[in-house]
């Protein structure tokens, strides 16, 4: 490869870790060359980007991920994934260069409280679909069993149903698979065997039982298959890094082959940094994989939102201390992309990841690159841009691009200039109006348009709300006060009607009505008919 590398002026590396790859083209021809067969297949995708709809004239490229494992875990609660949603995100998985779907769906029956049973015959078709679609598209599909809520460790019985499990994905081509053991009780047994074989129950012995049962798994089943990747697992205690007996008996005694799963500083945190990933890294003995409560929208501050806001307040350098991080998406699948389109390309180089310009990629992508739909995406992305951690406190504020905007015509208005801040704050609530059937008739992907259905019928009727409470406040400029009346009553009855818009029902744990632009543009279009 590389004589050929310099006829086509790049200068050839002398070595390049997993998945790297290099492009080169001119005028004269193309060269793609890779580390291995994902490398190829990367270098094939950057092409593809690098000339979708335009000419190059020439091109050198040499490039490769920062993190060894980068992509999504289906770890929500609620409504899973249909097949289809699932078939949709490995194939974009492969396009922005992810390698990594973990299949742990909370509310899969098979994958938790009844662990122990087979899948049925049609749902394991489709598990072998979904294993040959992320082959095709190079993505590790990683199986994920979570047995703790019931698991008696000392069984031998269970510890067959468990491997039994993992033997039939294996033969589905499975070689990636993980052990969840979030969201359980460990404080108390399963079965008194256990008291017998660990002792009292507590976090140190389940830790104990846990490190038995995990490296039992990955010498007795994965080390003996042909082509096993090292088992992964989320531990109970999985948001600190505080020390205690329960990982304590994990960093001394499980495998340090097997990875360890940490959600950060707290379950949804509102960063993530070098020196916390450090510490996670000392008080488990080995880097950690980051299993990323971004977008996920199944708890109750996130009651009536879809995130939007660009994957952000992760630290760069982080891929010095982590295997990899994993983002666990809403349950709308196609909407999750604007998120995950950022984790990717985090993951890939933190070190030059820049949340704005991902942002604005991401509106290109979904647009088909038509800059009118992209400029309605990022408007729509910015009225849904609010992001609570766990007890709700916004890590990711609410609208900032619509707020700056409003703040600007709250100066100009206070400086007198009343006719100037009516004018150039109405383009934009023009823009929100027809952001939803742009979107609608522009988005190529219609599990999008799906997705967001209610987030845009409620943006059509704020947006609109917005520009008549505007067209109010100029009519009383102008002296007309019946029209100005009439304009703020017909403007609170549209925003009536979208507040009561509700998320659609059975999709979306926890339930409630819409949010859009919620703290900044109802208070905004409330204090409009008393400005004088
Ligand atoms: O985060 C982990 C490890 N477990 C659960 C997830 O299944 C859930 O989706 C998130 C967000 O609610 N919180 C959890 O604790």
């Amino acid at each position: 490869m590389a004589p050929h590398l310099r006829a086509f002026g790049v200068e050839p590396p002398t070595a390049l870790p997993p998945e790297g790859y290099v492009l080169a083209a001119t005028p004269h021809g193309v060269l793609l060359g890779g580390v291995d067969g994902d490398g190829v297949y990367y270098a094939a995708q950057t092409l593809r980007q690098l000339v979708s709809g335009r000419w190059i004239a020439g091109v050198g490229i040499v490039d490769y991920p920062l993190m060894r494992l980068r992509g999504a875990i289906e770890g929500f609660y609620g409504s899973p994934w249909t097949h289809g949603e699932r078939m949709d995100q490995l194939a974009f998985y492969g396009d922005v260069k992810m390698n990594t779907y973990v299949y742990a769906p909370k509310d899969d029956p098979y994958h938790r409280e009844k662990w122990r049973e087979p899948y049925p015959p049609e749902k394991l078709r489709q598990l072998g679909e979904l294993v040959r679609q992320a082959q095709d598209h190079h993505v590790r599909f990683t199986f994920a069993l979570s047995p703790g809520l019931s698991i008696c460790y000392s069984n031998p019985a269970d510890f067959d149903a468990l491997v039994a499990k993992l033997r039939a994905l294996y033969d589905l081509g499975v070689r990636s698979f993980s052990l969840p053991l979030d969201d359980i009780e460990y404080r108390r047994w399963n079965c008194p065997g256990d008291a017998v074989r660990y002792g009292p129950p507590g976090p140190g012995s389940a830790g104990q039982a846990q490190v038995d049962l995990l490296n039992r798994v990955q010498h007795e089943f994965l080390d003996r298959k042909e082509g096993g990747r090292p088992l992964q697992m989320v531990p109970t205690e999985y948001s600190d890094v505080g020390e205690t007996p329960y990982k304590k008996a994990i960093r001394e005694q499980l495998d340090s082959r097997v990875e360890v799963m940490w959600t950060g500083t707290e379950v949804v945190p509102p960063a993530i940094t070098v020196e916390q990933a450090k510490a996670a890294a000392t008080v488990w003995g080995r880097k950690v994989f980051v299993w990323d409560n971004y977008p996920v929208n199944d708890f109750r501050a996130t009651t009536g939102r879809l995130l939007l806001a660009p994957y952000d307040k992760r630290e760069p350098g982080l891929h010095d201390q982590l295997s990899g991080i994993v983002l666990n998406p809403m349950n709308q699948a196609a909407a999750s992309k604007v998120a995950l389109f950022g984790g990717a390309d985090f993951t890939w180089n933190d070190t030059a990841y820049d949340a704005r310009r991902t942002h604005r990629a991401a509106a290109n992508y979904l647009a088909g690159a038509d800059p009118r739909v992209a400029e309605a995406l990022l408007a729509f992305f910015d009225v849904e841009h609010l992001a609570p951690t766990g007890d709700g406190r916004p890590w990711q504020p609410q609208a900032p691009e619509l707020a700056r905007r409003i703040a600007e015509f709250r100066t100009a208005w206070a400086g007198g200039e009343r006719k100037q801040a009516i004018d150039t704050l109405r383009p934009y609530a023009e823009l929100l109006a027809a952001a939803p059937e742009r979107i609608r008739s522009g988005v190529v992907d219609k599990a999008f348009r799906e997705d967001c259905a209610p987030w845009l019928d409620a943006l059509a009727l704020w947006g609109r709300a917005f520009t008549l409470s505007l067209d109010g406040l100029r009519a009383r400029l102008d002296g007309d006060e019946a029209l100005a009346e009439q304009r703020f009553r017909h403007s609170a009855k549209l925003a009536g009607e979208a507040s009561r818009i509700w998320v659609i029902p059975g999709e979306t744990r926890p339930e409630g009505p819409v949010k859009v632009a919620d703290g900044v543009l109802d208070v905004f279009l409330a204090e409009v008919p008393n400005l004088r």
